[in-house]
């Protein structure tokens, strides 16, 4: 093979290289992507006479919830309610749906800045998928009406 020849041949081999990556990039790009998320209550608890119950209000607004020693066992309560993953990263373009399923709390009254303003609703027991198309960068908060101010998420829509 002549030297010509070969630098040719190489040259075929690179170009079809970068159209399968670009094809490729763009199939992924026009592809749903599901990211799987729970309503979530991480809970601690421990006997007064090993950890004095603290004295300290938490945040009003039902996203901290603490418990009183228990009369008869001394047990006292902590937790707090969250989405999980809290941080949602997705690219600009991505057609991206939220699936929610409800772990604990009865209900979410939840929405999203920008990519869901209306209220929707996460039960326990139960799966809520939000759709949309993420067209703008940027940083959006993911709130929920009743468990404030704990449970609040955050989207990052990456610039292409
Ligand atoms: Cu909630």
């Amino acid at each position: 093979m002549s030297y010509k020849r070969g630098l040719a041949l190489v040259s075929v081999i690179a170009m079809t290289g970068v159209l399968l990556l670009g094809l490729t990039l763009g199939v992924q790009a026009a592809e749903e992507r599901v990211i799987y998320m729970a309503a979530i209550e991480p809970k601690g608890g421990v006997t007064a006479d090993k950890e004095p119950y603290p004295a300290v209000e938490l945040p009003k607004g039902g996203g901290y919830v603490k418990k009183a020693p228990d009369a008869a066992t001394g047990r006292w309560e902590v937790s707090v309610y969250q989405w999980s993953p809290a941080t949602v990263v997705v690219r600009q373009g991505e057609r991206v749906t939220l699936e929610m399923v409800g772990i604990n709390g009865a209900k979410h009254t939840a929405h999203i800045d920008k990519y869901h303003p209306a209220h929707f609703e996460v039960k326990r027991g139960e799966i809520t998928r939000v759709s949309f198309v993420a067209d703008t960068p940027g940083i959006f908060k993911i709130h929920c009406k009743e468990h404030e101010p704990a449970m609040e998420g955050t989207l990052i829509v990456l610039p292409r």
